[in-house]
């Protein structure tokens, strides 16, 4: 006897993921009366906040301004408690805004999904979880976030090592002691930078693998003050408002004159002006800090002036230093006594770019010099960034082509929203748009909002299928594609080039024309009827 087919759920809308921007959008489908679903791998909300809980976890985007602006008795109503939240006041915060507005309910926890088939016929999606659920859902929208897959190094004997292993975006729930142990990280970008200085604290011993050196910046946590938070939940609107129309979404003001037209004492000034204030100051001090090498190399040296400072081995801090990407087009990260760990005489510094990783042993790291016997490895190694969480799903548009296929050669998109022949699928900050290189929280409100204005926009029409076209698409990705070059950004080997994951093609995957510039590009379209859409109805 074959067993029953599982009955298929219909629904208006369907949400893949939980995390900030999957919430808020089905907070803005159900505002629209639709039925609509979240469904979520992880065993609770929160996305990334949920699953990247390792020490030191915490964002680095002030958290009057990482929160949502949607609400303003919400923003009214929250307090933070410190100027940069740690990720598990940023989980309790979701989880306040998930009860607030009954969110719960409409979110199916534990659930991956495995596959979205469009059938052209119904003008519908398929969508099968990987425990053969099924759903039919007319919107289709994938809020999988932008660094959701992890990666480990791509080297032999992972399985082999006899210690303890961790990667920092699936950190145990319970605490993880170092105490007395031999510890290696592997990895030092902004998970690896904020980890490895409370490590240490605990760690016998602790060997920090380092492939590139990054840009790190002081965070300067501390707690808020009831008057600095009364101060701006006052001017929260105007705050907004400067975020959605600023570059990076944090309003920082805006740079009128080259690095290389003031004298190098004002410039050093600036520069400390800005040094430790926020994640952006440093690269938005002047207009060529990021398309003119001469320019950008004043503030990469400005910066490893600083780490020659603060370390006291020359030889460490040299390793330390960054040298073989422009200042800021690997993310820069900002840290809590980062480089100040390596004054410690139980933490070690391994240079990959000397002595490669060559393997993971049963009873630690082997490189191409040496082999070092640790305890616990812990792999800080990054993301398949933007693509890869679309890219573990089978997802199929018109005629059952694979986005796989449509994207051999990189991601193609219109305004990282919509894939022409993908009718009414959606990214949430997809590869194409300002997401990881502005204040995520202003780039996913903008999105879910854009989505759900053009959804609304469809069905006032009569219609129930939104698509772009192929020319809007190869106009924005030849746009994205120019913009870029003319930074520095395709210079680096970094996630956002899609360097770091092998075989992934080289292209610069994020939109840096500015999140006000890309704003007020959709609000242009809107106005103007949507052009580059096509609407119809089935
Ligand atoms: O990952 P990463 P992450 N052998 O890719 C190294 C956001 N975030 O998790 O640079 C040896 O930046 C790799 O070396 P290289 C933020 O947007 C935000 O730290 O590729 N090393 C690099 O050093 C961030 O940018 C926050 O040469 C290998 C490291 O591992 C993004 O997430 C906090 C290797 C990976 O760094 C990703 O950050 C955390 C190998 N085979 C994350 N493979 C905040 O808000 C990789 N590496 C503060």
């Amino acid at each position: 006897m074959t067993a029953p087919a599982t009955p298929v759920r219909r629904v208006d809308a369907l949400v893949v993921g939980a995390g900030l921007s999957g919430l808020y959008m089905l907070h803005r489908f159900r505002g629209l009366g639709l039925d609509t679903v979240v469904l979520e791998a992880g065993s609770d909300i929160g996305g990334t906040w949920f699953w990247n809980r390792y020490p030191g976890a915490r964002c680095d985007v002030e958290s009057m301004e990482y929160s949502y602006s949607f609400s303003p008795e919400l923003e009214q109503d929250w307090d933070w408690t410190e100027k940069y939240p740690t990720q598990p006041e940023i989980l309790r915060y979701i989880h306040h805004v998930a009860d607030r507005f009954g969110l719960h309910d409409g979110v199916r926890l534990e659930t991956r999904v495995a596959s979205a088939h469009y059938r052209d016929a119904e003008g519908r999606w398929t969508v099968t979880t990987e425990a053969g659920d099924r759903y039919d859902t007319e919107q289709l929208v994938m809020a999988t976030g932008c660094l959701s897959t992890s990666k480990l190094p791509e080297i032999p004997g992972v399985e082999r090592f006899a210690g303890r292993t961790f990667h920092t975006a699936h950190w145990p729930h319970e605490e993880v002691d170092f105490t007395g142990r031999r510890v290696a990280v592997i990895g030092t970008g902004s998970s690896g930078i904020q980890a490895i200085p409370l490590i240490a604290e605990q760690a016998a011993d602790l060997t920090v693998f380092q492939r590139t050196a990054n840009f790190s910046m002081p965070a300067n946590n501390a707690p808020l003050s009831e008057q600095a938070q009364a101060e701006r939940k006052r001017g929260y609107r105007e705050h907004r408002e400067a975020a959605r129309t600023s570059g990076f979404g944090i309003p920082v003001p805006e740079a009128t004159r080259s690095a290389l037209e003031v004298d190098p004492t004002e410039r050093h000034a600036q520069y400390e002006s800005v040094w430790g204030r926020n994640l952006v100051g440093m690269l938005t001090s002047y207009t060529d800090s990021i398309v003119d090498p001469a320019a950008n190399e004043t503030a990469a040296e400005f910066v490893r002036e600083k780490i020659r400072g603060i370390v006291d081995d020359p030889e460490t801090a040299e390793t330390l230093c960054p040298r073989d990407h422009p200042f800021g087009t690997k993310r820069p990260c900002l840290d809590s006594g980062y480089y100040a760990t390596f004054n410690r005489e139980t933490v070690h510094l391994v240079d990959l770019k000397k002595t490669p990783l060559t393997e993971i042993t049963e009873h630690g790291v082997r490189t191409s010099e040496a082999e070092y016997a640790v305890d616990d490895i812990v792999f800080a190694t990054g993301f398949d960034a933007m693509t890869g969480s679309l890219a573990a799903i089978d997802i199929r548009g018109r005629a059952g082509r694979p986005l796989a296929d449509k994207w051999a050669d990189g991601p193609v998109t219109h305004l990282g929203l919509q894939v022409a022949g993908f009718p009414n699928l959606y990214m949430i900050t997809g590869p194409g748009s300002p997401s990881v290189l502005s204040n995520m929280m202003v780039s996913i409100e903008q999105h879910v909002d854009f989505v759900a204005d053009t959804v609304a926009h469809a069905h006032t029409r009569g219609d129930t299928v939104v698509e772009s076209t192929e020319e809007a698409e190869q106009g924005w990705t030849d746009h994205v594609r120019e913009v870029g070059d003319y930074t520095l950004y395709p210079q680096a080997d970094s996630w956002y080039m899609g360097s770091n994951v092998p075989g992934k093609p080289r292209v610069f995957m994020a939109y840096i024309g500015g999140v006000g510039a890309y704003r007020a590009h959709c609000e242009q379209l809107a106005a103007d009827g949507y052009p580059g859409f096509a609407f119809s109805a089935r």
